[in-house]
């Protein structure tokens, strides 16, 4: 039976997520070349910033066989010498008949290679595919706006707290849920939390038990700097940074491997949209998340600056209306669900906001 485009477009963007953590703030990119009997001769995916991209890597397992066949690739190959070489001469060079684009770079410096293709007398195809910019979301978005990606991550009860009474069992998440989040960890460029959650936690915000393909940046939202001198999160063990309102006095903290952002108010909390804009500026940062705590959350909401919810939420109900609950301020996002699935006792959902 005949494969159709979106069976090697599906094995294109698993390729590409493989490079998850490895790439930013490249994008993630696949690609799988096919023969004219529908056989896969190549297949490759770019695994490293820096390294060869999806095409070459495609091409070298390929060898003569890349000759006269089909690329489905995830992004539309670029058009011009970066850390690496151009893929569309290559995809040319190579003898490549056609290629079928997933979406179109964004990136002016890289894009036109579709084109380019095309006056080559190679046969482009666009299919514009939404899963394709699914996965190259935080690459767009980026691109677009010059902000990270920001996913609010938090794990609540099935009622919504997420506090626990004190005396009792802090946790609400099962062990697997925490460890999916330190892989997560380990490849996003920043963790963010509010000070609130310094004080009540005490959290160390690094990757463990997980490989840390990236050192995520430790970012405290701090508007008055009333950090605890005793704070983990001040023990330099990874980079930190704190993000402080105007009038603040910094001398306390001059011997501490942390540095700091002033950043301005905006209907009475800070602004963070210049603390993301720094983020990739100066971290070229791709992908944050924000864990917490609900005060923070309600900054983000306001502002509109989440774009993705990632919601733990065990079995375990509280019901006392004195704790934190999230109920309210989930259901005023506008968001969709992308994805749902078990990890031992929780639900772990994902959300795309609108
Ligand atoms: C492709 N295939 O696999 C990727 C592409 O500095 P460089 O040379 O690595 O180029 C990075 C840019 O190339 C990146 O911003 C994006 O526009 C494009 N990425 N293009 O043809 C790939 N990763
Ligand atoms: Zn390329």
């Amino acid at each position: 039976m005949p494969k159709i485009i979106s069976d090697f477009m599906l094995h294109a963007r698993e390729l590409a997520v493989r490079g998850h953590g490895f790439v930013e703030p490249n994008p993630m990119v696949g690609c799988v070349l096919v023969n004219d009997q529908n056989k896969i001769v190549g297949t490759g995916y770019h695994e490293k910033c820096g390294e060869a991209h999806a095409e070459i890597n495609a091409l070298n397992a390929a060898g003569p066989l890349a000759k006269g066949a089909t690329a489905y690739v995830t992004l539309e190959p670029c058009n011009h010498q970066g850390k690496t070489g151009p893929c569309a001469q290559a995809l040319i060079d190579a003898g490549i008949s056609k290629v079928v684009i997933g979406c179109a770079d964004p990136n002016l410096e890289a894009a036109g290679g579709g084109t380019y293709l095309a006056t080559n007398g190679v046969e482009v195809v666009y299919i514009d595919d939404e899963l394709c910019k699914t996965i190259l979301a935080p690459f767009l978005h980026r691109i677009r706006t010059g902000f990270p990606w920001v996913i609010c991550k938090w794990a609540q009860t099935a009622d919504g707290y997420i506090e626990t009474p004190e005396g009792e069992d802090p946790w609400i998440s099962c062990e697997g849920s925490q460890q999916l989040v330190h892989e997560e960890r380990g490849r996003v460029d920043a963790i963010i939390v509010g000070i609130g959650t310094v004080v009540a936690d005490n959290p160390s915000l690094t990757v463990r038990n997980a490989e840390a393909h990236r050192t995520p940046l430790r970012v405290i939202v701090d508007p008055t700097l009333r950090l605890p001198h005793n704070s983990t999160v001040l023990d330099g063990e990874v980079p930190t940074l704190i993000a402080h309102g105007k009038n603040v006095d910094k001398t306390a903290f001059t011997n501490y491997p942390v540095s700091f952002l002033e950043l301005p108010e905006v209907d009475g909390s800070l602004d963070l949209r210049p603390l993301l804009t720094h983020l990739v500026n100066k971290y070229d940062a791709t992908n944050v998340i924000v864990e917490g705590g609900k005060t923070l959350f309600e900054h983000i909401f306001n502002q509109q600056l989440a774009n993705e919810l990632w919601i733990f939420t065990s079995q375990r109900t509280i019901g006392n209306e004195n704790l934190k609950n999230m109920t309210q301020l989930f259901n005023a996002w506008d968001c969709i669900l992308e994805n749902k699935q078990p990890c031992g006792n929780d639900l772990v959902c994902r959300y795309h906001v609108k």
